[in-house]
């Protein structure tokens, strides 16, 4: 490791950091300065167990050599090339291999840099294909509760984390939610998929009648919630949301951006439930985190709705500058290549077993509410402190960083998600430093 990364500037004032207690965190910083594999390394040198893939997107592990030289060599060769009325060999590659690797249906890729970019993405597209098709009275959104979309408007404004939607005005018109899935009353405990609430999905009939059919133009769901902490969907209930949406000629959207690429231990979210979604959004995994990159995926008869009118005409006025950036590609071809080699996209299959027994051993330890688990993710709801919410879970964040294990919470849930290239003797010992972080919590 160079010298150079593991000097930290006095002043930390400048970086607005994202998502951060910015005050709390520059008075006692935690700083990462190198990483491979399954572990980071910290300024003071010490090793830190990566339970949470980054932020749920290094599924392959850190640094690893096939996307750093895949980087390299592209930097080198074709750094940046537009993807307005131009094109390079490398983007049509990936488009291929992404739909190779995509569920059955999907036919078609919208290059985005970030998950929150796919979701606007995919939002209109919804809707311009419902105009495309003749149907433009159909503008209504429909998201759900705790769903977490992203951070833009469109994201913002179909999800439904309360602290990310409150302070920012009007947001987009035209949106209904349906209610969350997390039933701990009747499901705590439940190892995979929960056996209570799969009729929450007729709650998107009572929207659509409400709204009438006519004018309701997609849902947007996280087949498995993440960042507001690992809600699994209840048996039957991504099929029932699938009937109503084909009934009523609705959309349906899957937000893969965390379930993408491996983590329930099938490639995507769309295999593990055999639901088949319109459109699927993805990001993180797609460069195992490395290059910021996201993609849409859509079927067929969504694209083709788009390819009339005069040849020379744009078809979608939509895009981004950095829509399928060379180096971008080449990450994620060295990713899948990875993921490939190494049969990361179904490896998640083989240690969920493991996993799940090894998180279930911590119920019964101090404030432990409920666990769930599905594919290598999993999370450990505790009881709150009467009167500071999330005070106890963020504690243990910071108690298990100080012991050598990068964990994630959101509320009072810590939420696990590590690299499907956890070993069987990695996952005792990131649940163990669990265990003894919880014993050690006020
Ligand atoms: N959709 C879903 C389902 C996500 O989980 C986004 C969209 C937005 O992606 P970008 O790339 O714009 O951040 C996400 C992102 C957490 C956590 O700890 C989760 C995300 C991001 C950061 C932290 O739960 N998810």
């Amino acid at each position: 490791m160079s010298n150079r990364l593991r000097v930290t500037p006095n002043d930390l004032s400048a970086f607005w950091m994202p998502f951060t207690a910015n005050r709390q965190f520059k008075q006692a910083p935690r700083m990462l300065a190198a990483a491979k594999d399954m572990h980071y390394t910290t300024t003071d040198g010490r090793q830190i167990l990566d339970g949470t893939s980054g932020l749920w997107c290094v599924n392959a592990g850190h640094c690893r050599p096939k996307i750093t030289e895949a980087i390299q060599q592209q930097a080198a060769e074709l750094d940046y090339a537009p993807a307005f009325q131009m094109g390079h060999p490398i983007v049509f590659e990936l488009s291929n291999r992404l739909i190779d690797v995509a569920p059955a249906g999907m036919e078609h890729v919208f290059y985005t840099n970030s998950g929150s970019e796919s979701v606007e993405t995919a939002l209109k597209i919804a809707l311009a294909y419902h105009r495309a098709k003749g149907n433009g009275s159909k503008f209504r959104l429909i998201g759900r509760e705790r769903g977490y979309h992203g951070v833009n408007f469109g994201g913002i404004s179909v999800g439904g984390i309360v602290t990310n939607r409150k302070m920012f005005g009007t947001l987009l018109t035209g949106v209904d939610h349906m209610p969350h899935t997390h039933l701990p009353g009747k499901n705590a405990f439940t190892r995979g998929e929960p056996e209570h609430g799969g009729d929450l999905a007729d709650e998107l009939e009572r929207i659509v009648t409400l709204h009438d059919a006519s004018t309701v133009a997609a849902v947007i769901v996280e087949p498995v919630a993440g960042s507001t902490g690992v809600l699994i969907p209840p048996k039957g209930y991504l099929k029932r949301l699938r009937e109503i949406c084909t009934k009523h000629g609705i959309l349906l959207i899957f937000d893969e951006v965390i379930t993408g690429f491996g983590r329930l231990g099938t490639p995507f979210a769309a295999d593990y439930f055999d639901v088949q979604p319109d459109i699927i959004t993805t990001a993180k995994g797609i460069t195992n985190g490395v290059i910021p990159m996201g993609a849409v995926f859509v079927t067929k008869e969504i694209h083709d709705a788009f390819m009339n009118g005069p040849e020379h005409m744009i078809e979608f006025f939509h895009g981004y500058t950095y829509s399928g950036n060379p180096i971008a590609c080449a990450a994620a071809l060295g990713t899948l290549d990875t993921y490939k080699e190494e049969g990361l996209l179904t490896r998640g299959a083989e240690l969920a077993p493991y996993w799940e027994d090894a998180l279930h051993s911590l119920k019964g330890e101090p404030h432990v509410i409920d666990v769930r688990n599905i594919g290598l993710v999993g999370a450990i709801e505790l009881e709150p402190i009467a009167g500071s919410p999330t005070k106890r879970a963020f504690s243990a964040f910071v108690k298990a960083f100080e012991r050598g294990a990068l964990i994630r919470t959101t509320g009072d849930i810590i939420a696990l998600s590590p690299p499907l290239i956890i070993t069987k003797g990695q996952i005792d010992e990131l649940i163990d430093h669990v265990r003894e972080v919880l014993r050690a919590v006020d």
